[in-house]
Formats: C-alpha cells, structure tokens, sequence
C-alpha cells in the first residue's frame, strides 16, 4: 500500500540518522562478555543481534515496538463487530511503531487480498507431494517455488542502488504475506481433507477471515481465534531460530521467499514448533488414564508422578519470561469465553490452578507460570484443527509478519551480511589460557 511505504520510507531514513549519531558516539562501546559457556551453550542471552519489531521483558513479556501485549489487545483495530485485534494491525505497528487507524489496517487487508493469488505452478507442486511429507517440508517447499516471482532478486540483477533495496523486499514481504493463507490451507486440505480449498479470496474480507474459510470453518468464533493466534505469534524478538535464520540468510541478499523457506526449516525442529503438541499429548495422557474430571487431590498426586519421572509439565515455564505470559491470557481468556464447557478447557483450567505451586514447591524452575502454549492446541482442536503436525504451518503463517517486517528494516538500515568468527575447542582453550 502506497500511504504504508511512503510512512516507512520516512521512518527508516529517520531511524537511520538517528543509528548513525550514535555509533559514532558509542561505535567502540563494550556491551557485554563474552564467556567461554555462552559459546558452548547456543549463544544464550548473547546479546549480538539487532531486532526492531519486538523484545521480551523478563517481568511484562513480548513488547511489539514497545507495547506490551495487553496494551496491543485493547488499541490495535478490531473487525466490525470482533473483540480481537487484526494482525493487519500487529503488522503495521511492528513496521512503523505506530498504532493503526482503522482505515490504514483496513488498506492492508485490501492490499493483502489483491495479492492473494497463489501461481497454478505452486498449487500442482503441492498436490504431488506424498501423504507422508511432513507439511513443514511442504511448506518450506512451496515457499521456495515462490521465489521466481521475487521483485528483490531482479532488481537486484537489475542493479538497483541500495538504498531502495528495502523497497523491493516491501514488495516482495507483502505478497508473501498475502499468499501464505492459501498455502497453508492448500496444504491442510490436501493432507487431511478432500484435497480442495473451498472458495475464492473475498477481497471484502480481512486476511485472518479468507484464512479461516480456506481451512474450512468460517464460524465467527473461529475467525476471531485465528485473528488473535496471528497476532500472539506474530513475532518474538530475534533470537529464536525462526527470525534468526530468516534474518541470517536474507543477509546473503538471498531473496525474502528462500530466506523465509530456510525458516521454516528451523521452524520444523521439535524443539521449535513442537510444543502446542506437547501439551496436547500431555493432556490426552491425563485424560486416557482418568477421565476428563479429575479431582485436585487427585491431579496433584499424578503431577507429582509426571516430575517425579523426570518429565516437565508442557505449558509451564520459560528461558527469558519470569511471569505468566500475557500471550496466554489472552488465550484463556477466549476459551473461558468461548468454550467454557470444551472438557479440556475445564482440565486446563484445573492445571491452571495448581500447577504453579507444586513447580513452586519442586523448586527448580525459574517460571512455573504458563507459557504461549499452555491453551493454543486445545483451542485449534476445539475448532476442528486436530492434527497436530499441522500446527507449526500455522506458527509460520503468523511468524512471517514480523520476520517480514523485520527483513524490511535490515534492508532499510543497510545492515552487511553476517560473518561472526568460529571457534575450535583447541583454538577456544589456548584462547584462555593465554589471559
Ligand atoms: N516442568 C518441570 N520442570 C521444569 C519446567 C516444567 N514446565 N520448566 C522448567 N523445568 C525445570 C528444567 O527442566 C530445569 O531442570 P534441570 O535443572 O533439572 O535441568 C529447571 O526447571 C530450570 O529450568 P528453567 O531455567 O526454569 O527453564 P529453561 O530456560 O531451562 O527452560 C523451558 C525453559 C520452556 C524449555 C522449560 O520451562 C520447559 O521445558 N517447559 C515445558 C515445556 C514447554 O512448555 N515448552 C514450550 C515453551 C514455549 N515457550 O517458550 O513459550
């Protein structure tokens, strides 16, 4: 949209003004150590990335452009007649740090509408796959097939000075974003439905509305549930392998659909995408072996049998968050009201309450509160999303609003590729004891 990228073009050359002062003032600055365990321990709280969009708060959690979460939820546009925000919103305040108006969120879904369309290519490509490709791969797949329509990669060749390179990943960032509903829902239906995506993109429609009936529920309720899962997972600040290998590879000037692909990647791993699963097994588990109404004396006893079997409760806990996560809140809060007598909500609510005090009680952990993913799964299955090797797609069509606005911002600060040194234990040890 014309008004959107004319906003950030004065955005970004401001905020580059303002980068420049201060790396000559502080350039040399020293930050934080370096220690020899952060570099065997995954680089964790090494503060060597920058990230605009969004950054956690140990004590208030994810703060999109300095907002809090709840602040979010109450200011960002709402659909005629929805609670929840519209993550048109979530995308254009982590691009600008500003607060849309109606009208401006209102042109995003526009914009996102007319570039909806998926190329037929994509769309057979999908339907040869196997039943058995994991549907991360299939997305990570079709993502890559979209890269010969990428406008970055030919005005690259076509030698576009560099300063406008960000506009091209605009271009490219918002038909990406406009296509991964489909995709996803392609995808989804070919796996686990009739193989068919009901219904062409209503251009009237915001983008989370064309999502919801694509995947083959348009309930209000389901709709006003994908709002709100879009904006929860719309970013998470640059560390977590999604946005940092989004971010690694778009440095190589690659274009944004193979660095988003190579993303998808990461987000793939168990460790990254797995997680909404987790807490689904560990509530079947639960619920297989003693029903759905399991009494408080009860549930504490098996809590304690699940710890004692040095196993962790999945929903609880988290590296950087030292409270409860606003993002489940917001969550709870929709399956209180929407799906009070859903018997798994019932059952989380039960955990909800006691969990906490024996994590405290064990004494190990550093949150025993919930995390993003104490109620997501149980909301998706409630709406006929039971598969659960589908749910990390469902991650990466929100992700790529903030990996997308952030790939914007590397472009526009002219950020170099990345090049950190490696180390060998040999060279790390002679490295010390020379101090
Ligand atoms: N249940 C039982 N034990 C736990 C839990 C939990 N939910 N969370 C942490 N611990 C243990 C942890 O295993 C560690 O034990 P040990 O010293 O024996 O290795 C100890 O408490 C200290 O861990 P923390 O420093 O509090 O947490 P850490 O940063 O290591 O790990 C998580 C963070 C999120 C991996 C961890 O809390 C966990 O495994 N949670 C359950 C799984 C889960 O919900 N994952 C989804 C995370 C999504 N998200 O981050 O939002």
């Amino acid at each position: 949209s014309h008004n959107l990228k004319q906003l950030l073009a004065s955005k970004i050359d401001e905020h580059n003004k303002k980068v420049s002062t201060f790396r000559k003032l502080h350039g040399g600055t020293v930050v934080q150590n370096l220690t020899v365990d952060m570099i065997y321990g995954g680089m964790r709280s090494l503060k060597a990335l920058l990230t605009e969009t969004s950054e956690i708060d140990p004590e208030k959690g994810i703060q999109f452009r300095g907002y809090a979460f709840e602040e979010c939820l109450k200011l960002l546009p709402k659909a005629t007649n929805g609670e929840q925000p519209l993550p048109e919103g979530v995308f254009f305040l982590l691009l600008t740090g500003e607060i849309p108006n109606e009208a401006q969120v209102e042109e995003i879904s526009r914009e996102w509408a007319r570039r909806s369309e998926v190329p037929e290519h994509v769309e057979k490509t999908l339907k040869t796959f196997p039943k058995t490709l994991h549907p991360m791969a299939q997305m990570s797949a079709a993502i890559a097939s979209l890269a010969g329509d990428s406008k970055f990669a030919k005005a690259f060749a076509n030698k576009v000075p560099k300063s406008s390179y960000w506009e091209y990943v605009y271009e490219d960032a918002m038909d990406l974003l406009a296509k991964l509903p489909k995709i996803a829902a392609m995808i989804y239906r070919n796996l686990y439905k009739d193989g068919v995506v009901h219904g062409e993109i209503d251009s009237s429609k915001d983008w989370s509305s064309n999502y919801a009936s694509f995947l083959g529920n348009n309930s209000p309720q389901f709709i006003e549930l994908i709002r709100l899962y879009n904006t929860i997972y719309c970013d998470h600040e640059g560390g977590n392998v999604i946005a940092h290998t989004c971010q690694l590879v778009a440095s190589s000037l690659s274009n944004p659909y193979l660095a988003y692909s190579a993303a998808m990647g990461a987000l793939a791993g168990p460790l990254a995408g797995g997680a909404h699963a987790e807490v689904l097994f560990f509530l079947n588990k639960l619920t297989s072996e003693h029903g759905y109404d399991i009494d408080e004396e009860n549930l504490r006893f098996l809590l304690w049998e699940h710890l004692i079997s040095s196993q962790v409760i999945p929903g609880y806990g988290h590296a950087v968050l030292r409270t409860t996560d606003p993002r489940d809140t917001a969550f709870r809060s929709f399956g209180l009201k929407h799906l009070p007598n859903n018997p798994y909500m019932k059952l989380c609510s039960a955990l909800y309450n006691t969990v906490p005090d024996i994590l405290i009680e064990q004494g190990k952990v550093k949150n025993p509160y919930t995390n993003v993913e104490a109620h997501s799964g149980v909301l998706l299955q409630h709406f006929g999303i039971q598969e659960v090797d589908f749910y990390p797609v469902m991650i990466g069509v929100a992700r790529a609003i903030g990996c997308m606005s952030q790939m914007i911002w590397d472009r526009g600060m002219g950020l170099p590729i990345e090049r950190p040194k490696s180390i060998s234990t040999e060279s790390l040890m002679k490295l010390v004891n020379e101090k």
